[in-house]
Order: C-alpha cells, then structure tokens, then sequence
C-alpha cells in the first residue's frame, strides 16, 4: 500500500529554534530570548540568537527541502516579529520575512503548515504575567489575526499553538521553561485555560474571514500505559491520561472540560478563574476546529506512586522528558522497563505505543482529522569521514511511518506525517548537541548544510509515496 496522494510527507521547525537574528530587522524580545540568557537554564549556557541562521538562511534550507521531495514544511512564526511588544504596533519587516519564506516554498511547491505560537512570547507579556494574564488572549487574538489577514491567502494549514501542557507545565510547575515558576498548580491550570480560550478564539476569528482553510491545534501525544496488569496502575493510567489527554484535548474536541477534573481542581482550589463567557466561546469553536496535529515521541508507562525515601526531590526529577517522573499531584509515577528500548536521552522508542494511542484516541473522540506534527529521534549522529551516518534515525521513523500506515488501513483520518525535525536545530534545553535533523548543521565549520544519510532516505520514501513501508 502507498500512503494517499492527499498525505502531507512533511518535516517540521520553530522560529526559536532555527531563526537566529534574534535583535533584527525590528525584531522585539521575546521570554525565551531573557530566559535562555540567564545562568543555568540551558545546556551550556546555548541560546536561540544565531540558531542556526535560517533567518538568513532560509532560501539554501528550503533548497535542500525541495531537493528532498518534501510535500509541506511545518514552522512558526515569531510573534515578536510580527507585533515585537506583544499588542502594539505591526513591524512591515516581520510581515516581510515571513513572507518571503512562504514564497520560497511555494515557489517550489512546498505546502507552509504554520504554528502561530511555539513558545516565544513577546517578554512584556511576559512580564505582565505570561498566560496566567487575559491580556495576553486578547493580544493573542490581535497576533493571530494579522498573521490570517497578512499570510492567509498563500496558508491554507493553522496550527494555533503547540503543546500547552509543555511550555504550562515547564513554565509553572517545573519552572524549567519560563517564566521559571515551580510548582504552582493555581497557575498552571490557569495558564492552559486561556490558552484553550485563545485558541478558540483563534478559530472564530480564521473562520469569519472565509479564508477556507483549516485551523486546529497540535498537543503532545503520550498516552499513558500502565506498566503492568495491577489495578493500581490501571488507575493511575487512567488518572494520567485524564491529566495529560483528557484536559486538553476535550475542551477542542467537546469544547468543555473533563468532568474528572473538573471535580478534582475544585476540591483542591485549582479552578481557572472562568468566565461563562470563556466557557461559552470554548463550546461554539469545537465544532469549527478542524483537526488536532499530534506530536508523538514516546508513550507514558506509568505506576501507582507511593512515596519512598528514595524519591528524587522535585528539583531532581527528570524534565527532559525521560521516565522516572512523578506527576505534579504525586498521583502517579512514569517508569523505565526492562523490555523496552530507550534513546541516548532515556526517551522510550515505541512504534507501537503510537497505534496502540491512536486506538485510544478514536476510542474518546471518533474519527477526528489528525495530522503528526512531530516524530523524530533526538541523537548525537555519528559522523564518519565526513558523512552522517544516522541509520538509527531511518529505522526509527521507518517503524513509525509503518505505523501511521497501519493506522490508516484500520481507517484512521491522519493526513500527514511531519518528522521533526527538517534540519539540526537548537533543543530547548540540550542545546545542539541532541540532533533530530535530515540536513545537518556543522556548528563548527560556519553552520555549513550537509544531507545526513536520512535526507536520501526519506527522499526516496516520498518519491515511492512510503509503498515499501
Ligand atoms: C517538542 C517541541 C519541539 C522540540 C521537541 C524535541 O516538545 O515541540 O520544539 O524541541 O519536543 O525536544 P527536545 O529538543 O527536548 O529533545
């Protein structure tokens, strides 16, 4: 089987991560710009002011994309070039680079499939207290708006925002992303709740203009197992996946919160402060939202936690994604298993936790439109002779294509398939040591472009439509 002529092969980016010219061409600042700048929060001190230089770069990269076959590129938009203070006055140069970029791949046939907000809020909204303030929904609906009215007659593929419960949780209860707070679920909750009221917000708006495109919104996907038949875990499964799917995925979907949680933030003082308004706006714009973009790199396999002494203080937890967590309300713990296999980064690599999510997806919600906004394989790639040999990078997106095939043969509606990511980018906070690209980036030969041995493979999956899958 080939995969549907109308199934985007595509690979993703984020402005933070491959801009650079982080003060140019009227460019405003941005939290991530403050944050990664302060001592200790990123790996070796890396942040995103050169990237690697796509700002300047842009047309060589999408070059190299096009030489790739590649159907659609996936990137963002820097909001603090478009509206450098947040909700102030419009910057013609933001407008113009990034229009620029969309003609570059539409001159090569390359679809943009674009996230309005991976990460970078303009720091005055942050200052004034980031999402946890409804006048950065208002700004954000003045952002979305003019990126519709500037782009929209070349973008027909919106994608709101990405992973609130990673740059929310980060943010509040790990304080590991900014604005560095920790533990603090008052805000957290919060936080994703005017996200959520942003994003349908986002949605009435696209809809009014009658640009007939599509608008959704892409979360991360990591459905949670229990690690074994106790009972006990089944339930803190279930507890996380109320947690982690459930309180994000509903109020798009169903446009209202999950009942589970709901009644437990209540006991515990952690309701939103809401509006029946909000609530409102949230129910009339799931029926509008057209698809959900996942980003799948490993499932959750969880335990029951029971607190010992050998727990690691909170400060110790693993934030980088990688089993050995327990969650903010101590419910339940995610674990490592013997037989599973793990990245450099102790991520587990699980083809199948992916079907098997899927599955569980439909199960919840029907047949929803989806699109993988992100897979990929975070390694340190091995360079012999000059080459770059990341064969394990091939088999891991390889087993995963074969996934979403299998998923679309049981008729699941996915549409495309975006590996993260097009080319080495900066990791939030591995800085560039932890690479996910085709296209190589030599940090120490001037960022020099180099096609890894997965540039010609994924060129020739795309070529054949994935029929030797
Ligand atoms: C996702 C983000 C991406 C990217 C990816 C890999 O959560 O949307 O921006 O960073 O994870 O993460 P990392 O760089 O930590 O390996």
């Amino acid at each position: 089987m080939r995969f549907p002529h109308d199934f985007f092969f595509g690979a993703a980016s984020a402005a933070y991560q491959v801009e650079g010219a982080w003060n140019e061409d009227g460019k405003g600042v941005s939290n991530w710009d403050v944050f990664s700048k302060i001592p200790g929060k990123t790996f070796e001190g890396t942040n995103g002011d050169i990237a690697v230089d796509h700002y300047h770069r842009y047309k060589e990269d999408i070059r190299l994309m096009a030489e790739m076959g590649l159907e659609s590129y996936r990137f963002s938009v820097a909001w603090t070039r478009i509206i450098p203070d947040g909700d102030g006055e419009i910057n013609p140069q933001g407008l113009a680079f990034y229009n620029a970029l969309i003609d570059e791949c539409l001159h090569y046939g390359i679809v943009p499939f674009v996230t309005l907000y991976h990460w970078d809020l303009p720091q005055v909204l942050e200052e004034a207290g980031g999402w946890t303030n409804k006048r950065t929904v208002d700004a954000f609906s003045k952002y979305a708006t003019t990126c519709f009215k500037a782009f929209g007659d070349r973008v027909k593929h919106w994608i709101t925002f990405n992973e609130t419960i990673v740059f929310c949780s980060l943010g509040y209860l790990d304080g590991a992303h900014p604005p560095g707070i920790s533990h603090n679920p008052r805000l957290y909750f919060q936080a994703t709740h005017n996200v959520f009221v942003a994003h349908a917000r986002a949605v009435e708006e696209y809809k009014k203009l009658r640009q007939y495109g599509e608008i959704g919104i892409t979360h991360v996907f990591s459905p949670a197992f229990p690690a074994d038949g106790q009972a006990d875990n089944a339930q803190a499964a279930d507890h996380a996946n109320q947690y982690s799917l459930a309180w994000f995925y509903d109020p798009i979907l169903k446009g209202a919160y999950p009942d589970y949680v709901v009644g437990q933030l209540k006991e515990r003082g952690w309701t939103p402060d809401w509006t029946a308004e909000e609530l409102t706006v949230l129910k009339w714009a799931a029926p509008k939202n057209d698809f959900i973009g996942l980003n799948y790199y490993q499932p959750q396999r969880v335990i029951k936690h029971n607190p010992t002494a050998e727990d690691k203080p909170a400060a110790q937890q693993v934030i980088a994604g990688a089993p050995g967590k327990v969650s903010f309300d101590g419910v339940y713990k995610t674990v490592s298993l013997e037989d599973k296999k793990y990245t450099k980064w102790g991520w587990e690599i699980s083809p199948e936790g992916l079907l098997e999510g899927l599955r569980m997806l439909r199960g919840a919600y029907g047949d929803i439109k989806l699109y993988i906004t992100e897979n990929g394989l975070g390694d340190q790639d091995p360079v012999e002779n000059g080459q770059i040999l990341d064969a394990d990078r091939v088999e891991y997106i390889r087993e995963h294509l074969k996934a979403v095939k299998q998923g679309l043969r049981e008729g699941l509606h996915i549409k495309g398939y975006y590996a993260w990511s097009v080319i080495d980018l900066l990791s939030w906070l591995n800085g560039f040591k932890k690479q996910y690209g085709f296209i190589y980036v030599d940090q120490q030969n001037n960022l020099t472009r180099k096609r890894k041995l997965s540039f010609g493979w994924y060129k020739q999956v795309i070529a054949n439509r994935g029929g030797e899958l």
